[in-house]
């Protein structure tokens, strides 16, 4: 390969979320590469949100794994890979092929994905092979599949703009799919009368643009929509004769939602019945809607049962597959959807095909494979436990990072720590699982790699690369066929590079298919692969952009299914305990691997913190910007108190990004219990129990510095900055000599100078080493939260000739105005900024904060914030 070319442009696809927007990648003459968004590209039309945006930012080589190495030393890959096939065939050989499992990632490419899987289940002959999916997608998956024999999504997202009512629920669309929110907010400033629901327990960013937000209790979904059930059936919107036609199991679904009148409902999801009434009332008015889920709905105990409660009232309706309605599960990862297609599920064989003895047959017939697996292997969850008893013998973990990632996360540490042979193919060396390791196999990443995704609108979408491949880099889907022929499955894995792979992908969803199958790509067997346009399955003859709007589902029968659903009761921790709901946050992409390498995405949240509404936090004496232990007989945490009112009592939120890799304490899925939906397997990630309290302190600091410190205390946390990067820590006892701290954490040198100013009354001291006027360290320690302004002290790592004095007053001068917290990430404009607007520039629209400071109008995803910032302050004016 000769790339990259500079001022040559590639047309690939971003590779965060599952919108799955196309990306336009340019080289330039100076390294870097310019992206954009491509205008022809149908998911995005030309948007980006800001991860998208600063994916330029995130190629460096800092921090990847670029050889391959063999219990931490480096080695070629004719080693590393014959060690792994060895090691494998060894302990098949000893202990049978369910000794042995692969755990794999909606981030993998679909010929990555199909590659492990044939490995697995076609010639290893086991089922183990699961996913991150099944922390992500499984519900809706199960769902799905009770309710149309198939995992199809029936809509696309042209419906949400079509929609009169756009139900969104646990979904906070507009950090974590923000360029489909984006044409949602389009539609409704065109269409004033489409309506927005919001239901998640707290006030999302996503209520921005809702007209109704229901708070419900965590799991009172179901409760909700069966009562939404009983509503449509009373007051006569059902549509009888889909019902009849193309439906099954009206009557057991109906007989459970009769017991649930307003008063029932508004017990257990603690709703007032009038909130519950109006969107009732909305939704039995309105023919076109969608219902839009994610993991506020997936990730729980009753997972699957919320995902039938939705789409049993879909069905009831009739409203489904046609232009602007339908239950819509949106998918998280970029392939989180073609990982699903290959059969990357335990539970799945391939293309959609399940361990059916007719399945079986056919697929072990089309791989020339007699030693095909004949059973689902272990879910992620039960796979880390077997692992900890010793039943799992070897493990590849490609592509996802479970020591942060799963439920009962030190318990999935130490499970690695006693399995005997532990792989990890990932793009970054120190990953908290990488280090757990035997062989690291060093994987190319974005830009590097070649191949395709499905989003969650069923739409194929092709990632080119734009860059060479770094150090001894090699792509999933090469490393994995290398060790499938080393271990002797020569012929079945010879591909030459990932477009064969695809044809032996589209073939298999092709072989056999009478149209019993959804997944059908037959009209692609003779595309050409290098120029495949973004297209949406099923493909026959043509794309079809909806399904079953024919009424025509994937049952025995034909007809779509009713679940009858039974809510659960609703939750209540024992005294003293909260409910800990988990998710993300709009500039951070999971373990933080790729966005917690730049400065811009870094700023938005430099932290881990938590979500406690004032009262809560009144009760625990724990105040704004304090620290809490958050602890349970799992694990523990320690993160920053933001005290809010878009928390419900009761309830915490703390952000799932943070490792070890960027905080002494923040992996908060060693608090989250291993409790799985019964149906899925998808573990409850939303609900933890826990108990609060604040973490004794008895200074805090805040430092800036050039490089980064080595620091072994309670709390730490460390993110990205422009010239360096920036920090928070906490002392249980002050150092007793601060020069010896500070050269020992920052690895001074014995003669650097360390200028000091401490005020013995406020308890407040700062120290500020400098060479040639230029910063290395600047620390900030003051018993209660340090005040600094933290945007300023960050933008002394850029400043020449500083003095010591400017660096120790903590408090910016007129020349370096302090611009706050950051909220436009794509152009660095802080809160203040943007309130100086509203203040002395009298801008009281988000537009016209735009037009004065930038903020909001490149991606938009800020927007909401900005919003916020002059509500308040226009509120702030009338009081
Ligand atoms: N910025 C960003 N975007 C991302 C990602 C990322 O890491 N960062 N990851 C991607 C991935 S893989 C995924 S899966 C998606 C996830 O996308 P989302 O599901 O939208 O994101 P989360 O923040 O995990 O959870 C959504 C909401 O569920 C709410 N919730 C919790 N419990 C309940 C409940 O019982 N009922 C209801 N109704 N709501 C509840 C939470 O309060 C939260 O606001 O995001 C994708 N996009
Ligand atoms: N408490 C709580 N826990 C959660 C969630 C939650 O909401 N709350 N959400 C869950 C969900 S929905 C998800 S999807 C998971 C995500 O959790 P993970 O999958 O564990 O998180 P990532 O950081 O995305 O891990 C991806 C890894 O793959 C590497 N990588 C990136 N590209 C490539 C590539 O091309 N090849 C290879 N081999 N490696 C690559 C990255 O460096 C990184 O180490 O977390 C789950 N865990
Ligand atoms: S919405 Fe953002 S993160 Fe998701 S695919 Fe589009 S640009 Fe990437
Ligand atoms: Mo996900």
């Amino acid at each position: 390969m000769t790339l990259p070319v500079a001022n040559i442009t590639t047309r690939t696809t971003c590779p965060y979320c599952g919108v799955g927007c196309g990306v336009l990648a340019t080289p330039q003459p100076d390294g870097s590469v310019a992206i954009a968004g491509d205008p022809e590209h149908p998911a995005n039309l030309g948007r980006l949100c800001s991860k998208g945006s600063a994916l330029g930012e995130t190629l460096g080589l800092e921090g990847r794994l670029l050889y391959p190495e063999s219990d931490g030393v480096r080695v070629t890959w004719d080693v590393a890979l014959e060690r792994v096939a060895n090691t494998f065939k060894r302990t098949i050989n000893a202990f049978g092929p369910n000794s042995v499992a692969f755990y794999g990632s909606g981030q993998l490419l679909t010929e990555d994905y199909y590659v492990a899987n044939k490995l697995m289940k076609g010639f290893i002959g086991s089922g183990n092979m699961d996913t991150n999916s099944r922390l992500c997608m499984a519900s809706s998956v199960a769902g799905h599949k009770r309710a149309f024999g198939s995992d199809t999504v029936p809509g696309n997202y042209e419906d949400l703009e079509l929609a009169d009512l756009v139900v969104l629920v646990g979904s906070n669309l507009g950090w974590c799919h923000p360029v489909l929110y984006q044409r949602i907010v389009k539609a409704k400033a065109e269409r004033p009368d489409m309506r927005v629901v919001l239901i998640d327990p707290r006030r999302t960013v996503s209520a921005d643009i809702a007209d109704l937000h229901l708070a419900v209790q965590s799991d009172g979904d179901s409760a909700l929509f069966v009562g939404l059930l009983a509503h449509l059936a009373n007051a006569g919107i059902a549509a009888p004769d889909f019902v009849i036609d193309h439906t099954s199991g009206v009557d057991a679904a109906l007989l459970i939602a009769e017991d649930w009148d307003l008063a029932r409902v508004a017990a257990v999801t603690g709703l007032a019945e009038k909130a519950i009434a109006l969107f009732y009332d909305w939704f039995a008015r309105t023919e076109k809607a969608v219902t839009v889920y994610s993991q506020g709905v997936n990730q729980s105990a009753s997972g699957t049962d919320k995902v039938n409660a939705i789409i049993n009232c879909h069905l009831l309706t009739g409203r489904i597959g046609r232009p602007g309605m339908g239950p819509f599960s949106v998918t998280g990862q970029p392939n989180a959807m073609g990982g699903r297609e290959v059969g990357g599920l335990a539970n799945t064989l391939a293309a959609h095909m399940d361990f059916t003895p007719d399945a079986i047959e056919r697929v072990g017939r089309f791989w020339g494979s007699d030693s095909i697996a004949t059973e689902p292997g272990l879910k992620a969850v039960d796979l880390f436990a077997a692992m900890g008893r010793g039943e799992i013998k070897a493990v590849w973990i490609m592509a996802t990072n479970p020591v942060d990632s799963m439920p009962e996360a030190d318990m999935v540490r130490a499970a690695l720590a006693v399995c005997p042979f532990v792989v990890v193919s990932d793009m970054t060396g120190s990953t908290d699982t990488g280090v757990t390791a035997h062989v690291r196999l060093p994987a190319a990443g974005w830009g590097e790699k070649d191949g395709t995704v499905t989003n969650s609108e069923r739409r194929i979408s092709r990632q080119r690369p734009f860059l060479t491949l770094p150090g001894q880099a090699r792509p999933d889907w090469w490393l994995i066929k290398e060790v499938a022929q080393r271990m002797g499955f020569v012929d079945a894995f010879s591909y030459a590079n990932p477009g064969e792979i695809f044809a032996e992908h589209a073939a298999l969803t092709a072989f056999e298919n009478d149209g019993s199958r959804d997944l059908d790509l037959s009209g692609l067997l003779d595309a050409d692969y290098a120029s495949l346009p973004p297209t949406q399955w099923p493909v026959r003859r043509k794309p079809r952009a909806r399904m079953f709007g024919d009424g025509q589902f994937f049952t025995p029968d034909g007809k779509a299914r009713f679940v009858p659903v039974l809510p659960p009761p609703p939750f209540a921790p024992p005294p003293g305990r909260f409910i800990l709901n988990t998710g993300r946050v709009r500039d951070h992409w999971h373990t933080m691997t790729r966005t917690g390498k730049t400065a811009r995405l870094s700023a938005h949240y430099a932290e881990p913190f938590v979500e406690v509404h004032p009262t809560d936090a009144a009760r625990l004496n724990i105040h704004r910007a304090t620290l809490v232990r958050l602890s349970n007989r799992h694990g523990s945490a320690i993160v920053r108190a933001l005290v809010t009112d878009r928390q419900r009592r009761g309830h915490l939120f703390v952000p799932m990004h943070w490792t070890d890799q960027f905080a002494s304490n923040g992996r908060i899925d060693a608090l989250v219990a291993a409790k799985v939906d019964p149906v899925s397997g998808q573990p409850a990630l939303k609900m933890a129990e826990v108990h609060a309290e604040p973490l004794h302190t008895t200074l805090y600091g805040f430092f800036v510095a050039t490089h980064r410190p080595i620091l072994d205390m309670e709390y730490w946390a460390v993110a990205a900055a422009i010239g360096g990067l920036r920090g928070e820590v906490a002392w249980r006892e002050q150092p007793s000599d601060w020069g010896a701290w500070l050269r020992s954490a920052f690895a001074l040198p014995d003669d650097a100078q360390i200028e000091t100013m401490s005020d013995a009354r406020s308890g407040r001291s700062s120290f500020a080493v400098l060479q040639e006027g230029r910063l290395v360290v600047a620390l900030y320690a003051a018993p209660d939260p340090v005040l600094v302004s933290r945007q300023w002290a960050v933008s002394l790592l850029s400043a020449d000739a500083l003095t010591a004095s400017t660096v120790l007053a903590g408090r910016p001068g007129a020349d370096m105005p302090d611009v706050g917290a950051i909220v436009c990430s794509c152009f660095s404009v802080g809160a203040n900024t943007i309130a100086a607007a509203v203040t002395d520039q009298g801008c009281v629209t988000v537009e016209a904060v735009g037009a004065c400071t930038r903020a909001g109008t490149n991606c938009g995803s800020c927007r909401a914030e900005i919003r916020g910032i002059i509500d308040a302050h226009c509120l702030a004016a009338a009081e």
